[in-house]
């Protein structure tokens, strides 16, 4: 029989410790966010089933909105790093996950390489009246027998194959399915959880459970006796050396909180450099899955959102005023830069390129999501008019909104621009928009144009689209980061997350 305690579990469990505290304080702050759980996609204002929040705001207000207005800041002290920076929320959630899913995995390889999990899979019904029997010991302040030749009694070994083997792959299940290149190339796996918002729902209980767990464990661990229990973490044994392991384990905790403050305190004063480094390790798989995963998305027109939620304010500049009042028939809109053949079009020469229309489900980075169908022209027919030079890889989105005038926060400046792969821009199901829901695109959805990309998040889809450019890179644009929201809240630049 494998020993009780052995090293590699003592260090995958502190890995653990560390890994799960991250992703739980990550997770909050992407709560934040939007802070409001939903039954089904179309997260109807009011009909949230749990909200974080006083805050509200109506599908019928008279004053516009954004659901920006929605974020919420919570404190640096329970969520990473807090204080809105859903941006680097994500960061540390997503880079925090890649280790954690490895150690997890050695972890289980090792359970099954060594026969640990005779200790961890129930393999006798008998076991549930023995937990059952086991619990009601606890209450009645008794320590349960172990089971026989096992380091756990019953309802140790129940509760703990049940985090590690159903729990643990119920998060990462859930949490893959709140993914917009997931979604859109196998809807199926979002109706498993009844949607984007059945997941992200699901995904919290499951935070609440694992909360729950922590809890109660710790509680066992007091109950049991600290010094004896952290021998047995610590140093894999109830006989070990409780000085020792007191230190060791004491010593181990605080490195785990120095972590937290290092890490929270970095990401909220360099915030940059935090967008950069921890962009190394997740960008590349975000990269990838927006590159290969291509839009399935087949909805009906019952499917379409009563109401759909609309972020960023509208531009303030006379300019585009004087346009909207005549519907934007005098609106051209130059394309330019890497291309042979510039062009300077109206809303009807795009018309006369093919008008498409598809229904498909939007997924801002907050959180929310809306359905509606999008009419417009798709942007590879544009781009084979102007026809991008050999060393264009990059279309730039210029749009009509400065942020400095529209946007609540008072630190923000600039026009709102994106850019996108030219890849990206060329697959059939990326829309130059000018109708929504079988009228013309109204104004706070991004008339007279916007982009419709159907795999990344919303922030990529550029609306108010005063000019497109083609370019090579884009660290000669803005502050460098590809885009507004890349350069001013840290959002990475590929979005399939
Ligand atoms: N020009 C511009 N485009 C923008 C934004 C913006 O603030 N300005 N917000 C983006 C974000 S974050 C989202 S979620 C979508 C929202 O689209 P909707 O308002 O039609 O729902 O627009 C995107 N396009
Ligand atoms: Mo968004």
């Amino acid at each position: 029989m494998p020993p009780f305690f052995p090293l590699w579990m003592i260090i995958t469990h502190a890995l653990n410790v560390l890994f799960l505290l991250l992703l739980a304080r990550s997770g909050i702050e992407v709560l934040s966010a939007f802070p409001k759980l939903y039954r089904n996609d179309h997260c109807t204002p009011g009909r949230e089933w749990l909200r974080f929040t006083k805050e509200t705001y109506s599908a019928d207000s008279a004053k516009p909105w954004s659901s920006e207005d929605e974020m919420v800041s919570w404190s640096p002290v329970i969520a990473l790093p807090g204080r809105k920076n859903l941006g680097m929320g994500r960061h540390w959630h997503f880079l925090t996950i890649q280790f954690w899913i490895l150690t997890g995995a050695v972890y289980v390889a090792l359970v099954f390489a060594t026969g640990y999990w005779r200790y961890l899979l129930p393999t006798r019904w008998s076991i549930f009246p023995e937990a059952v029997k086991a619990v009601g010991a606890y209450f009645g302040l008794h320590y349960p027998p172990l089971l026989p030749n096992e380091p756990f009694n019953a309802v140790q070994k129940l509760s703990y194959f049940a985090v590690i083997f159903l729990l643990a792959p119920f998060q990462i299940a859930t949490g893959a399915a709140m993914s917009p290149s997931v979604l859109a190339r196998f809807p199926w796996y979002g109706r498993l959880f009844g949607g984007k918002q059945g997941a992200r729902s699901l995904h919290f209980l499951g935070l609440c459970a694992f909360g729950g767990f922590v809890v109660v464990h710790v509680a066992m661990v007091v109950i049991h006796g600290v010094p004896s229990e952290f021998a047995a973490i610590v140093l894999g044994s109830h006989d070990a050396s409780n000085t020792l392991a007191l230190a060791i384990g004491s010593a181990g905790l605080l490195v785990i909180l120095v972590i937290n403050v290092i890490v929270t305190w970095f990401s909220l004063r360099h915030r940059r450099a935090t967008q950069r480094l921890l962009g190394l390790v997740v960008n590349p798989f975000e990269r990838v899955i927006s590159r290969v995963f291509r839009s399935r998305q087949q909805y009906s027109t019952k499917d379409i959102s009563p109401y759909h939620r609309v972020n960023g304010y509208p531009p303030t500049s006379a300019e585009y005023d004087r346009l909207a009042r005549n519907g934007f028939r005098d609106f051209r809109l130059p394309i330019g830069g890497m291309v042979e053949t510039p062009a300077l079009v109206s809303l009807d020469d795009l018309r006369r390129l093919g008008l498409e229309r598809q229904i498909t489900k939007h997924n801002c980075i907050q959180g929310w999501t809306a359905t509606a169908q999008w009419g417009g022209v798709p942007l590879g027919r544009v781009l084979d008019r102007v026809r991008p030079t050999t060393e264009a890889d990059t279309l730039v989105l210029y749009a009509f909104d400065d942020k400095g005038d529209t946007d609540s926060e008072s630190d923000r400046w600039g026009f709102f621009y994106g850019t996108i792969p030219l890849a990206l821009a060329r697959t059939p199901e990326t829309l130059l928009v000018f109708e929504m829901n079988g009228g013309p695109l109204p104004v706070e959805h991004g008339a007279p144009l916007r982009l419709r990309i159907e795999t990344q998040l919303g922030f990529k889809m550029t609306k108010w689209i005063k000019a497109i450019e083609l370019t090579r890179g884009y660290d000669h644009l803005g502050l460098g980061q590809g885009g507004w929201r890349e350069d001013q809240q840290y959002y990475a630049n590929a979005a399939g997350i």
